[in-house]
């Protein structure tokens, strides 16, 4: 490149939009060779905006303000604004894009973003501050310029549902961890986070009805810490706080196994009528609710009941992994009846891949996380699946020998293994429309915050994102590891700890 060019390209910022770094990579991006400048003159406005498309710009504002000090306000309009502006509006129906896709038209006058839907909006604002540099995204002031390459981005996902699951139960996370996490998964368009809220260490929801599960069961965790648990409030804290980044909270009750939390903490819910004692180890398959007593199912139904209520989200995961002491012959009628109740209290019932030896109900959405023959199971029995291969998709997954925290009984997971895979071509039985989506577990046995967590769940997250968005066959990982390259100073910038993998040249900056 001449000097002159390379000058005149750091004068005047970003030149191709089409070179960018964005994760998830979008559907179609069309560069027009100019930029446009942000400036102090520039706001947000907003186009016969509805309380939930102004939150979606305000949104933006929230963002770009600290760093940026550029003073962006949100500004009602019904008409299109001078030049220099951004302008958010929900469009005429645009069928291609859905309910979450959005076009993001960009001259040097003009930032416009459209979408049939807030949501669609949302994931356009996540474009925005990815086609911004990396320090955009710091909390402190920050010199610019701002500028953002011209061009056109139509952006939609392959899968409705983008998933990572948080096990809080093997070690607790407080509501600020969970709601950075969330944080994050928005970054990458993802919108749904599934909380592992029981299990043998760690019972970590109140239910009113049945209070020794949280006040004595919720006490412990593994390695033996203090816990802790969420009250109701603050789960509903917590899913307010996701539903405002259009993610759903799936709560799960895992069942009949890992339950000994509840086993310790109510006698009556045991085989033997004796309580258990509080468990802080990390083998798993020796608890199970006495799935012949009525006790058992008035507890399910209390639990359900109180936990459907505050959540609006249309699953309840039952769990029915690695009930290793339940009997075939009581696991079946458990998991039958388990799911009759969650449709009782209005919603759809979601389980690992075992549950597929039951009789599923309907709407029910089998999880495939170990056994592919189970997952098929579940297509012959019409039902969906959603994919989570602990091969491929487990976070919790050590990358190699030498990592740090993590575990390996599946496999080791590199950063470009994690990516290099195709949900709907895995497993030949399963076919892209029996998938819902494609959702990332991180189990909890060897980290205890998010700052631990980070290292396992970045950068591998970013991948699992894109596999859930862009279509199978604009995936590559040369080209992929080019862009998550650019990735490691926008998450120093948001403070998130992850794993610099050899496999990819991170940008020094
Ligand atoms: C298997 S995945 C489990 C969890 C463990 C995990 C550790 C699943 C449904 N069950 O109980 O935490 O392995 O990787």
């Amino acid at each position: 490149m001449a000097l002159t060019a390379i000058f005149s390209q750091m004068a005047c910022g970003p030149s191709s939009l089409s070179k960018e770094n964005i994760i998830p990579k979008p559907v179609s991006t069309v560069s027009t060779g100019d930029s446009f400048g942000f400036t102090d003159q520039t706001d947000i406005y907003v186009q016969g905006g509805s309380y939930e498309v102004n939150q979606v710009a305000q949104f933006l504002a929230d963002r770009l303000n600290p760093s940026t000090g550029l003073g962006l306000d949100v500004k009602p309009t019904d008409q299109n604004p001078v030049s220099g502006n951004i302008l958010i509006a929900l469009s005429e129906n645009d069928s291609i894009l859905g309910d979450e896709g959005y076009q993001l038209t960009i001259t040097n006058e003009m930032i416009k973003l459209t979408a049939n839907k807030a949501a669609g909006l949302f994931h356009g604002v996540q474009t925005i501050r990815q086609l911004l540099p990396a320090r955009v995204e710091s909390t402190s002031a920050q010199k610019g310029p701002w500028k953002i390459a011209t061009g056109t981005i139509r952006d939609y996902p392959v899968y409705g549902y983008r998933g990572a699951m948080l096990d809080v139960a093997r070690h607790f996370f407080e509501v600020e961890e969970v709601k950075s996490y969330i944080d994050q998964l928005a970054y990458y368009k993802m919108n749904v986070l599934h909380l592992h809220l029981s299990d043998d260490q760690g019972w970590r929801i109140e239910i009113k009805s049945w209070p020794r599960l949280t006040e004595f069961g919720g006490k412990t965790e593994v390695g033996g810490g203090v816990g802790g648990f969420y009250t109701q409030e603050q789960y509903s804290d917590i899913v307010k706080y996701a539903q405002q980044r259009y993610i759903t909270i799936i709560p799960e009750i895992d069942m009949p196994g890992h339950t000994n939390a509840a086993l310790a903490s109510y006698p009556e819910l045991n085989l033997s009528g004796k309580a258990t004692e509080l468990y802080t180890g990390v083998e798993v398959g020796f608890s199970s609710l006495a799935t012949h007593k009525e006790v058992t199912y008035q507890f399910v139904d209390d639990v359900i009941r109180e936990l459907a209520a505050i959540t609006p989200g249309p699953y309840i995961h039952i769990g029915g992994d690695e009930s290793h002491s339940t009997a075939i012959e009581d696991y079946i009628p458990f998991v039958n009846r388990v799911q009759d109740i969650v449709i009782s209290h209005g919603k759809k019932v979601l389980g690992w891949d075992e549950i597929a030896l039951t009789t599923l109900k309907s709407n029910t959405v089998v999880q495939y996380w170990a056994k592919a023959e189970n997952a098929i199971k579940g297509v012959q029995q019409g039902a969906k699946v959603l994919m989570s291969p602990a091969t491929k998709a487990y976070i919790d997954m050590q990358y190699d020998s030498l990592s740090t925290y993590g575990l390996h009984w599946a496999a080791y997971i590199e950063v470009d293994k994690a990516y290099n895979w195709d949900p709907a071509t895995l497993v030949p039985e399963i076919k892209q429309e029996n998938i819902i989506g494609i959702e990332a577990p991180l189990w909890s046995e060897t980290v205890s915050n998010f700052q631990e967590a980070g290292y396992l769940i970045f950068p591998r997250l970013l991948g699992y994102a894109e596999i859930g968005w862009t279509p199978a066959s604009m995936r590559n990982w040369k080209e992929y590891k080019v862009r998550l390259a650019h990735f490691g100073e926008r998450m120093q910038a948001m403070n998130v700890s992850y794993y610099p993998s050899k496999v990819v040249k991170w940008e020094k900056y």
